[in-house]
């Protein structure tokens, strides 16, 4: 307590003690409270405070958006009756005639299964348009559904506030309909036109979807993405944009749902443009990178995004795969589920929606180590301030953390699992509203000969990480951060057994890396063995 005449309150012991101005009467009432006082208060009533965040730093919405891991994408519109994956933007308005759309069954399928956003197509390539814009008669307004009454956008709209659902738009840039694409100036002003629409009808939109798609040998024009960006952000300023190069989320490089086993949030773009990026880099991001940028993995639950008849929904195993690698590896899984004609998402794709829901459920919802005695090489703050405690690492969520003392050679946490555990997963959260630092880190694990052996190496961890590795059985275990850009912070530490996903061994050509970016070790040496059983 550096000064005892003014008000200030100190957390001790997890109450709240007020220490106000008075002045202490004489011995022994005096002597009273200050035992009393030596008793609730630690030695010095001054908190360490957290350490200087590291930039680049994410703004309030990209965190939000993180937080949310997973959202739904809808495919919807002619092809889905036409049986196209790029109409030509010639088929007649009247194919769109969903017999018993609803949208409130889309957004119960995202809420149902642990999505938080969702977003819709609102103009695919083809250009028609799913709400009745004013500056085409390509849309809804001119098919038969509905009487030309209805709007896509606006029941999807009502149906996400009604759930607390996140709405996103995909409005694309490539029209093949529209006469004035290909002239820089009109369609710029065409395409804004529409894009205000969907920005000012629909209440709060969460995510815009931009890609930069267009076919071999269409007219040469410029999309003016400086201005969509600051009009989308002026109209919603919490709107998340994707594109390849963001300015809020980049593409991940891949349309199969897999991040780089490395993966940064941070981005540099000097040098590249929409469409003109490496798709590798886009995978990986860059530890060097000055902006924020952090990947989405778009992928189809089905071979194509758009709904067609003779195709069939991955199973629940093939999600969770790709979810070890998307949400495992640092990004959002934005995961297409295709309404079918009838405007209503297929019961075999719900099927496997609850599949991998109840899968993730089984892994993922008790944590193994919960009960664990943590200690670390060193706190920050020292032991008696539970502010950075190890402990922190198993209260959920990315807010309070584990943080080491300044300048220590070695950054460890050792965990005491109080029994032997069979586990084969383990997950990791950095406090990215602090940046992200982790670049190299392992797991090592007691043998039941007491020798310390590697479990697994990973690189990135970001706001969240999920390596897979052989099954185990040990009661010690050592997380060894090895290398950071600042001390490391680390929220959360989970390890779990998932019995469904089968480890291949054929590991990643550059990274020696196995299915999850988890890297094979050598489970026994000489007489030593960490029980591993595949
Ligand atoms: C691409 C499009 O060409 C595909 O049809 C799909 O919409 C995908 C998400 O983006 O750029």
């Amino acid at each position: 307590m550096k000064n005892k005449s003014s008000t200030s309150w100190c957390k001790s012991h997890n109450s709240l003690i007020k220490i106000s101005n008075c002045t202490l009467p004489n011995f022994p009432i005096q002597i009273l409270l200050l035992g009393l006082f030596h008793f609730l208060i630690p030695a010095s009533c001054s908190r360490k405070p957290p350490p200087l965040p590291i930039l680049p730093l994410p703004t309030a919405f990209q965190l939000q958006w993180q937080l949310g891991d997973m959202a739904l994408f809808f495919h919807f519109g002619t092809n889905t009756f036409t049986d196209t994956e790029w109409g030509s933007g010639q088929a007649q308005p009247s194919v769109f005639n969903p017999t018993i759309l609803n949208a409130s069954q889309w957004i119960n399928v995202a809420k149902d299964s642990g999505f938080s956003r969702v977003i819709l197509t609102a103009k695919h390539h083809d250009g028609f348009c799913l709400w009745p814009s004013d500056y085409t008669d390509y849309s809804v307004r001119s098919s038969n559904w509905k009487n030309g009454k209805g709007d896509v956008v606006a029941e999807l709209a009502a149906a996400a506030k009604d759930a607390g659902i996140g709405l996103g738009l995909y409005l694309s840039p490539w029209d093949r309909h529209e006469k004035c694409f290909g002239d820089t100036l009109l369609y710029n002003e065409f395409y804004l036109a529409q894009m205000t629409e969907l920005l000012t009808r629909y209440g709060e939109i969460t995510d815009i979807f931009l890609d930069g798609a267009k076919g071999e040998g269409e007219k040469d024009m410029k999309y003016l993405y400086k201005s969509w960006n600051s009009l989308i952000h002026q109209f919603q300023p919490g709107a998340i944009i994707f594109s390849d190069l963001g300015p809020d989320t980049r593409w991940v490089g891949n349309e199969y749902g897999a991040a780089g086993s490395t993966c940064w949030s941070l981005y540099n773009k000097t040098g590249f443009e929409i469409t003109k990026i490496d798709n590798q880099y886009n995978s990986e991001g860059d530890q060097f990178g000055p902006d924020w940028l952090p990947a989405t993995c778009d992928v189809s639950i089905r071979p194509s995004w758009f709904w067609h008849a003779s195709e069939l929904p991955k199973s629940a195993r093939i999600l969770l795969e790709i979810y070890y690698k998307s949400v495992g590896r640092n990004c959002q899984l934005l995961l297409n589920v295709p309404p079918n004609s009838s405007g209503l998402i297929s019961d075999e794709d719900i099927q496997v929606l609850q599949e991998f829901t109840e899968l993730r459920r089984s892994i993922f919802s008790h944590n193994l180590a919960i009960n664990a005695v943590i200690n670390a090489s060193s706190i920050r703050g020292g032991i008696q301030d539970t502010h950075f405690s190890p402990y922190n690492v198993l209260i959920e969520g990315i807010y309070t953390y584990w943080a080491p003392g300044e300048n220590q050679s070695k950054w460890i946490l050792y965990i005491n699992l109080q029994e032997l555990v069979s586990f084969n997963v383990l997950q990791l959260q950095e406090p990215i509203h602090m940046g992200q630092r982790v670049i190299e880190f392992h797991l090592e694990a007691l043998s039941q000969d007491g020798v310390w052996m590697r479990v697994v190496n990973g690189t990135t961890i970001g706001y969240q990480r999920l390596l897979l590795f052989r099954k185990l059985k040990s009661q010690y275990l050592k997380l060894v951060v090895d290398k950071s850009r600042a001390d490391p912070l680390i929220s959360y530490l989970g390890i779990y057994m998932d019995s469904v996903t089968v480890l291949r061994d054929i590991p990643d050509k550059k990274s020696g890396a196995c299915f999850n970016g988890s890297q094979l070790l050598q489970t026994t040496t000489g007489n030593s063995s960490l029980n591993a059983v595949m």
